[in-house]
């Protein structure tokens, strides 16, 4: 079979495009199609013949060198796999020991550890994929290993060992990444709009519980919104125990630092400067928020520790009129992208519908608003990439849903769903980094991320 296709494509088009012309065909009394082809007057293509053989052999030889490639990727991977097991179980035993560590860093780290489990289930059954799972976990094992080192002022003796396991697997997880003959999927540039809508959001992934423990069930973090912001500063605001008061938040030089706990600067807010429930950001090394019990925007100002400005958002609902679901006192919920800075709030006019006005950083002042048909107490958060606003609601205590959508540029809404997982029940905040496509949320008490993905520009086009 193969050897005569061979033949044909050694005969070439030019001469089977005379077969063609050349066919007789007839038909007999019995009804029966007889059919002739003359064939042209060829030699038989020898040397074409023994060129394609040859590359045939070439090409078997490297379909060899692939499958032989993947049994060695195959054979790293299972064992990976099981070491990762004796890992998760050395944790826990590490966590009967009693260490003087608290519960809770624990259940972190075994978390993790999972979550790296299923990732090379996953990456197992699509061998022949891309390299983006790879990657992922890949990451996801180097910040681990961040998070343990940690552990390691606590008992040196296990955490090490443990330590040197993780640096094990992340160098052969390297091999396997090197010896990957695929390219990774081109990801659109950050802090840019080179890309369409939202198309898929990753696993969440847990960084750690707030600064200030359990109790705080309420707050906000991230990182600096600004697109180009030349900075790794990430930032936590837990609300005190009353869910609506913004009077202490802290920064971190890193995330590196905020994954050991090494504060890089507290602040208390001074009486009368207070922000007003989860919806605050930092955006050009300025936090924005809404003012406490007020419906003002503040502007406040990190090296001298002062609201330096507070502007009147026109018309907003506040102190808990339209507040979001799962979190009150969220009536102004600040958001940076790419594009700038927004704000998302509901007016009594709207019908405490969302209402979303472009903010200029300096004067406060609003540039732009634009009015959507969807109930802000109906949303647990929202957020804002590229001037479309996003918002989410529950679909159980383990899922919520991205749902909603209103592009300012073309000032249509849509319907779809994007479920992501969630550690905790309740949303109470969801703050968007331009500049790593990132999802920030406060998860009563914890701090989790998200990757998220976007659709090419044209796929969004050819929708509409
Ligand atoms: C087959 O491989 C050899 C050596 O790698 C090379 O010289 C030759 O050109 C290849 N033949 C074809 C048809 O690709
Ligand atoms: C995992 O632990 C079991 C026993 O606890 C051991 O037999 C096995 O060799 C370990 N696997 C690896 C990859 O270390
Ligand atoms: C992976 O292999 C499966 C079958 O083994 C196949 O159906 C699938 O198309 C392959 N995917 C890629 C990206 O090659
Ligand atoms: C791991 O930490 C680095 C910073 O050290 C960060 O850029 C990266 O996004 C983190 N990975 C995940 C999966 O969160
Ligand atoms: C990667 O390839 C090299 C040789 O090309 C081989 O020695 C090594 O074992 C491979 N590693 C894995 C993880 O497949
Ligand atoms: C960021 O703030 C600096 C002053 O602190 C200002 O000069 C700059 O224009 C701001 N950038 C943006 C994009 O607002
Ligand atoms: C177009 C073409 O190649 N036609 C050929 C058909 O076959 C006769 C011989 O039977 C040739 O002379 C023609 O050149």
């Amino acid at each position: 079979m193969f050897t005569f296709f061979i033949l044909l494509l050694g005969i070439g088009q030019n001469h089977a495009a005379s077969l063609i012309q050349n066919f007789t065909g007839s038909l007999d009394e019995m009804g029966v199609c007889h059919c002739s082809v003359v064939l042209p007057d060829s030699t038989f293509p020898a040397d074409r013949f023994e060129m394609l053989e040859m590359s045939n052999q070439n090409m078997t030889i490297t379909v060899e060198q692939q499958i032989t490639k993947i049994h060695h990727y195959e054979i790293t991977l299972n064992i990976y796999t099981e070491r990762l097991v004796n890992l998760t179980k050395r944790v826990e035993v590490m966590e009967m020991g009693g260490l003087s560590y608290t519960e809770l860093d624990f259940e972190l780290v075994k978390l993790e550890i999972r979550e790296m489990e299923a990732l090379i289930l996953q990456l197992k059954s699509s061998m022949n994929g891309t390299n983006v799972l790879v990657e992922a976990l890949y990451l996801e094992i180097r910040n681990i290993s961040i998070l343990v080192s940690q552990m390691e002022v606590y008992d040196r003796n296990n955490v090490m060992l443990i330590r040197r396991e993780i640096a094990a697997l992340k160098k052969r997880l390297e091999d396997c990444e090197k010896n990957q003959t695929t390219k990774p999927t081109p990801h659109p540039p950050a802090g840019t709009c080179q890309h369409g809508s939202i198309s898929g959001i990753s696993k969440p992934f847990v960084v750690q519980l707030n600064y200030l423990g359990p109790n705080n069930r309420y707050g906000g973090w991230g990182r600096d919104a600004l697109a180009g912001a030349d900075q790794d500063v990430h930032w936590v605001a837990p609300l005190s125990t009353d869910a609506r008061t913004m009077n202490t938040l802290r920064t971190y030089s890193t995330y590196s630092d905020l994954v050991i706990y090494k504060t890089s600067l507290d602040r208390s807010f001074p009486s009368g400067n207070y922000g007003q429930g989860g919806g605050m950001i930092m955006f050009n090394k300025t936090m924005y928020f809404n003012c406490y019990s007020s419906g003002n925007l503040c502007r406040y100002n990190l090296q001298t520790n002062k609201v330096e400005l507070a502007v009147n958002l026109p018309n907003a609902a506040s102190s808990n009129r339209f507040s979001y679901s799962s979190s009150a006192y969220q009536d102004i919920d600040m958001a940076g992208d790419e594009e700038g800075l927004w704000a998302i709030y509901s007016t009594v006019a709207n019908s405490g519908n969302i209402v979303i006005s472009k903010i200029d950083p300096i004067s406060l002042a609003v540039k732009q608003t634009w009015t959507t048909g969807q109930y802000k107490p109906a949303v647990t958060n929202a957020f804002m990439v590229c001037g479309v606003l996003y918002a989410t609601r529950a679909i159980s205590t383990k899922q919520e849903e991205i749902f909603y959508m209103y592009d300012t540029k073309t000032e249509k809404e849509g319907y779809f769903s994007i479920p992501l997982e969630k550690p905790k029940d309740n949303v109470q905040s969801l703050s968007y980094d331009p500049n790593n496509h990132k999802l920030y949320m406060y998860n009563d008490g914890f701090l989790v991320n998200y990757a998220l993905t976007f659709k090419n520009p044209q796929e969004d086009k050819t929708k509409k």
